[in-house]
């Protein structure tokens, strides 16, 4: 049987240069697989369907590289992404690895740490737009803490802010077309990091002196760690029209980042993950931040990224399936969902004060006794992912 799970670059799957690029080095072991070129990702990812790449400053051209050997990793990387149509709708900064970011990079106590932090990020801003990129992430990994007295958090966030407002203000300044998505993370590598959930993100934007210009790029695993349900993070991110990048992988329970390819670990919330993006209208790309198994070689390094994305349109037709089918429809109206669509009090507070059906006559033990029939719509939907029918 033909495979329908093929996926093409209208889907928007798109993969970090890391991610294939993992070498499989850990805390406890060293790499297991060779370097790869950013030259044969790319090339490789579009002979599989994809749409685009993104990159840290540091894995297209390595640390400490001269400004020639910056320009032919460039040139390289650019008649790579001609050759094959790939785009680079997003790219970041990797503030990280180097030991000089052990302690943070916007948000380290020395101040020449962050002075450096933020110039690495404007150089790389430059070469984001050159490129074409339209979303910047932020990603603080090591803004944060291992104990108490190491970090005024109150004096931290004054730095986040003063960083992320000089972001703002350079791409309007340059006329740049170019959003930042920050991405929140609970901990690893630092013990507890700085804005940890998309709730912290958010609050964290209203904040900023242009909050039109910042969004989150929340990861599924990351929510997980938190033990939070990555949909619900993902649904007030859009309701909040915050959504301008997502990163898709798995992760199974709370415990250290594992970073799966997409739809390993907890399969039901992949599932309505999917439903949401596929039915909330999301149009941005559908970005794939997972690390092929240590354990494998090449051979799993492709495997795993094919599989990203036939898992995701596999999720799709069954969330699609589910959507259609006219039994769940029956079932979700047997619930009410489609009720809480309507307003509570379209007639506004006076009306609602005058209604004697809204609370004298109101029958509280009566209203109890609806049941509201979830376990038929859950089990209908676990039949459908599991296309069981
Ligand atoms: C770490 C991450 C990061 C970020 C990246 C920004 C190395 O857990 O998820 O990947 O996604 O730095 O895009
Ligand atoms: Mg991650
Ligand atoms: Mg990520």
């Amino acid at each position: 049987m033909p495979d329908r799970f093929i996926p093409v670059p209208e889907d928007r799957f798109t993969f970090g240069l890391w991610t294939v690029g993992w070498r499989g080095a850990d805390p406890f072991g060293t790499a297991t697989r060779p370097a790869l070129d950013p030259v044969e990702s790319v090339e490789r990812l579009a002979a599989l369907g994809a749409y685009g790449v993104t990159f840290h400053d540091d894995d297209l051209v390595p640390f400490g590289s001269t400004d020639p050997e910056r320009d032919t990793a460039v040139k390289r990387f650019r008649a790579a992404l001609d050759r094959t149509g790939l785009t680079v709708p997003m790219a970041t900064t990797n503030l990280f690895t180097h030991p000089v970011f052990k302690d943070g990079a916007f948000t380290a106590n020395d101040r020449d740490v962050r002075r450096y932090a933020l110039r690495k990020t404007l150089r790389n801003i430059d070469l984001a737009v050159e490129l074409g990129a339209e979303v910047y992430v932020a990603w603080g990994g090591r803004e944060g803490a291992e104990s108490g007295a190491a970090k005024d958090v109150r004096a931290a966030l004054d730095r986040l802010k003063e960083a992320f407002d000089l972001l703002g203000e350079y791409v309007t300044e340059q006329g740049y077309d170019l959003r930042f998505a920050i991405e929140p993370k609970p901990n690893e590598p630092r013990g507890d990091i700085l804005l940890p959930t998309v709730g912290h993100a958010l609050a964290f934007i209203q904040r900023l002196e242009r909050p039109a210009l910042f969004g989150v790029n929340p990861e599924v695993g990351h929510e997980q760690m938190a033990g939070l349900n990555v949909a619900h993070g993902i649904a007030q991110a859009l309701w909040a029209g915050k959504l301008f990048h997502i990163d898709l992988n798995g992760q199974s329970g709370i415990k250290y980042d594992q970073d799966l390819r997409f739809g390993a670990g907890d399969l039901r919330q992949a599932f309505w993950l999917v439903d949401l993006l596929e039915t909330a209208g999301y149009r941005g790309p559908r970005h794939f931040d997972f690390k092929p198994v240590r354990t494998d070689g090449a051979d799993g390094v492709w495997e795993s990224a094919r599989n990203c994305m036939r898992n995701y349109l596999i999720l799709k037709e069954r969330a699609a399936a589910f959507r259609a089918d006219p039994e769940v429809q029956e079932a979700l109206a047997a619930s009410r969902v489609p009720e809480l669509l309507r307003p509570t009090a379209e007639d506004g507070l006076a009306a609602l004060l005058a209604d004697p059906t809204a609370y004298e006559d109101f029958a509280p033990t009566k209203a109890a006794a609806r049941s509201m029939s979830y376990e038929r719509l859950d089990q209908l939907a676990w039949t459908h992912l599991l296309a069981a029918h």
